[in-house]
């Protein structure tokens, strides 16, 4: 049914436009002001990071922590806004300097899971019961300076502690293979999904796909998520494209390649995905070179062409797919689908 799927952006992706080689371009806008746009742009969801919610989290009690988290839980119930999920900002703060659950110093591991464990209350304070793992630091600069089996011990150790804290919370793993780190120790959803069977309850150990990340690794976001889907674990997408192996673009959906696009929008529908209450998360950038007041572009944008595309899906030839299908002919097969993204009717 068109307008069943919920979307969902993080904070993040309304940003100053920094890049590693130049200052901002654009003011910040304050966290409420952000708050306020989601509805604009036709948005319910909110992705949060731990300090999202609390900003310099390090600094608080626990008791302010938590109580900082449900102010933000009545402004989001007062904007009728819905948070989707907390992911603990393990990247920024010195402690995760060589790596966080997999730093070398037991001192900045225990840093590192206490920190998670936090960002779980977090999540039951601002209301939902996602945690999102992208484990940034998690690998290796240096390949001899780790042992990437003890790594991974390591990780599901982390996890491990998060889901014994909240019985009812969920993790969701976003792997990404580089960036920051040269070599990521969970590079691929394979390897997410493998590392969640090593958790005491997979059940509650599942991942989140972002497009970026899948294509950095040589690999098709589509068949990424159907492998997730395969193994019921696809529980959040961030949805974005990614111009060839370079830096982590984050562009806009669907901008660089509108197949790419169709073929993840296809896999979603094919597999009823949202109807268990997963959203349709962007994790997307605004050009450094836009202007501050139509830097939401990216944004409306990238949900405007999902929906786009739902149509497009509901709208493919599916029987004539079929035929093509049974006959091998996939050059028919590749024509149809050519034809149909760009409008044109049956031959
Ligand atoms: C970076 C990641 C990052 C995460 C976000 C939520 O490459 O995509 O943006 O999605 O921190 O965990
Ligand atoms: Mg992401």
């Amino acid at each position: 049914m068109p307008g069943k799927y919920r979307f969902s952006f993080g904070p993040w992706n309304i940003h100053e436009g920094a890049d590693p080689f130049g200052p901002p371009v654009r003011e910040s806008f304050a966290f409420d002001e952000k708050l306020k746009v989601y509805k604009q742009l036709g948005f319910q969801g909110v992705q949060f990071h731990d300090d999202d919610v609390v900003p310099s989290i390090d600094r608080y009690s626990h008791t302010d922590v938590l109580k900082k988290a449900r102010e933000v839980k009545r402004r989001l119930d007062e904007l009728e806004l819905v948070a989707e999920f907390v992911a603990p900002r393990l990247w920024e703060d010195a402690r995760t300097t060589d790596g966080a659950y997999t730093s070398n110093d037991s001192r900045d591991r225990d840093y590192a899971i206490e920190r998670s464990v936090r960002a779980v209350e977090i999540a039951r304070e601002v209301g939902c019961d996602r945690i999102v793992l992208w484990l940034a630091r998690e690998g290796s600069y240096l390949r001899e300076a780790k042992d990437p089996a003890r790594a991974l011990s390591q990780i599901v150790e982390a996890i491990n502690r998060m889901l014994a804290a909240d019985r009812g919370i969920r993790i969701l793993i976003e792997p990404k293979p580089n960036e920051p780190m040269d070599q990521a120790f969970l590079p691929t959803m394979g390897h997410a999904i493998a590392a969640a069977y090593l958790t005491d309850d997979p059940t509650r150990v599942g991942a989140l796909m972002e497009s970026a990340h899948a294509i950095l690794a040589g690999l098709d976001p589509s068949d990424e998520m159907a492998f997730a889907l395969g193994h019921r674990k696809l529980w959040g997408v961030h949805l974005n494209d990614q111009n060839g192996l370079k830096y982590d673009q984050d562009k806009a959906f669907g901008s660089v390649d509108l197949r790419r696009a169709f073929d993840q929008v296809r896999v979603l529908e094919r597999h009823n995905y949202g109807q268990a209450g997963e959203w349709v998360g962007l994790d997307v950038k605004a050009m450094r070179t836009q202007r501050r007041d139509v830097s939401f572009a990216h944004l409306k944008h990238s949900k405007e062409t999902f929906e786009l595309l739902v149509e497009k899906v509901r709208t493919f030839d599916e029987p004539a797919a079929q035929r093509s299908i049974a006959e091998r002919n996939y050059e028919e097969l590749d024509q149809l689908i050519l034809r149909h993204l760009l409008g044109l009717r049956e031959r």
